[in-house]
């Protein structure tokens, strides 16, 4: 076995030792053990289970490519959780991700089905903390049939590395104190593998790479409430994280938090058409998104009511740019670096979040009205990552 290698920021794939951890299981015995994936891909959609008896089980399939399915509008008002908080609906029923199809674009042009479902939005509940393990399942996918589309009007379709065929990855919510069984399951053509930043574990045990096919699992425990991202961290990281294999976790203090409307914002950079490392490595990114697509939340803006506590989940995948994040005639009045209560902080303008990093910020709007929200870097807000917020 290769000794794990620390400095696999900068190797190539091609030149990477391949690496298989002693955790590795078969596939077919995850599959078996698990319960997951019986009868397919497509019958094993998102298994939630805040549900009432037992610890949650998380499964992300990849999005299947049949043409045939037919995926949500985003931003309709079929979308099932956009606007309302909490929505139980969201952890009970399959991820519109997990239903959704390679999505022709408006123009017949361009492939590509949306990055991520159109709840992305609104994270899953806060429950207790539960005594048996979180199952949180994800596969890795990468290849043609991966191809998203990261902005419309024009369209741009980027072929995409990602977990659980979306971008940003599905978010994880767990409570403080909670252990995780993990697994990852690669579905894709080359080593992938996960880095919690949530999590306290030897890199050199569970964080290296997937090879095509396998699986593998481990165990980590919250012992820290806060906002984290997640990622693959296969080499070269900088060109898994540039197209799109990064995601959130949000570890809820004991107890939870004050009532409030709660959005997830994933920041993150794209550059060319996917996997263009010279690109990632030396230019600037062609597009600036928050979760996942460029001006998103112009056209279907996130709801909220005037005097009512808004909560920002907030992480910055980057992999390059840090975030200024702000919202343009509102105030923060509440927040914590990290998302890590005890760094909780009074007013901010603006949030600062480098890449990597997460945080949890609030604010309540004065009066109905329109509040745009942006990366207050503005050559960054120009391509893509601005929304906005539609308060009645
Ligand atoms: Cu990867």
């Amino acid at each position: 076995m290769s000794q794990p290698n620390p400095t696999n920021e900068v190797a190539t794939a091609a030149a990477a030792p391949s690496m298989e951890p002693r955790i590795l299981v078969s596939r077919r015995a995850v599959l078996r053990n698990g319960g997951l994936l019986v009868g397919g891909v497509g019958a094993a959609a998102f298994l939630a289970g805040c549900a009432q008896a037992g610890a949650p089980a998380w499964a992300y399939p990849p999005a299947p490519a049949s043409p045939a399915a037919a995926p949500p509008t985003p931003g309709s008002s079929a979308s099932p959780g956009q606007g309302t908080p909490n929505p139980t609906a969201a952890a009970t029923s399959p991820s519109p991700s997990a239903m959704a199809g390679a999505m022709p674009s408006p123009s017949g042009a361009i492939g590509g089905h949306d990055p991520s479902p159109p709840d992305f939005a609104v994270p899953p509940p806060y429950r207790p903390a539960l005594s048996t393990p979180v199952e949180f399942n994800l596969t890795s996918n990468d290849g043609p049939s991966q191809t998203i589309l990261i902005a419309r009007s024009p369209d741009k379709a980027y072929r995409s590395m990602n977990f659980g065929g979306q971008v940003p990855a599905p978010t994880l919510r767990i409570t403080e104190g909670d252990t995780v069984h993990f697994t990852l399951t690669n579905q894709g053509s080359m080593p992938h593998s996960i880095d919690f930043h949530a999590a306290q574990i030897a890199w050199s045990r569970a964080y290296q790479e997937v090879a095509p096919g396998a699986a593998a699992s481990f165990d980590w425990t919250a012992r820290y409430p806060g906002v984290f991202m997640y990622h693959c961290g296969a080499a070269p990281v900088l060109m898994h994280m540039a197209d799109g294999m990064y995601g959130m976790v949000i570890v809820d203090p004991k107890g939870g938090r004050p009532p409030a409307r709660e959005y997830v914002i994933v920041q993150s950079e794209f550059y060319g058409a996917g996997g263009e490392y010279a690109k990632m490595l030396n230019d600037p990114p062609d597009f600036v998104v928050f979760n996942g697509q460029s001006f998103r939340y112009k056209t279907t803006p996130l709801l909220a009511k005037a005097g009512e506590l808004v909560r920002l989940f907030i992480v910055n995948a980057g992999p390059n740019s840090s975030s200024a994040f702000h919202v343009i005639g509102g105030l923060f009045s509440h927040y914590e670096s990290d998302g890590y209560p005890p760094n909780a902080q009074g007013m901010h303008q603006t949030i600062q979040v480098p890449p990597g990093d997460g945080a949890l910020a609030e604010l309540t709007f004065a009066e109905p009205g329109t509040y745009p929200f942006v990366t207050h870097k503005f050559s960054d807000a120009s391509k893509g990552a601005t929304g906005l917020f539609k308060v009645s």
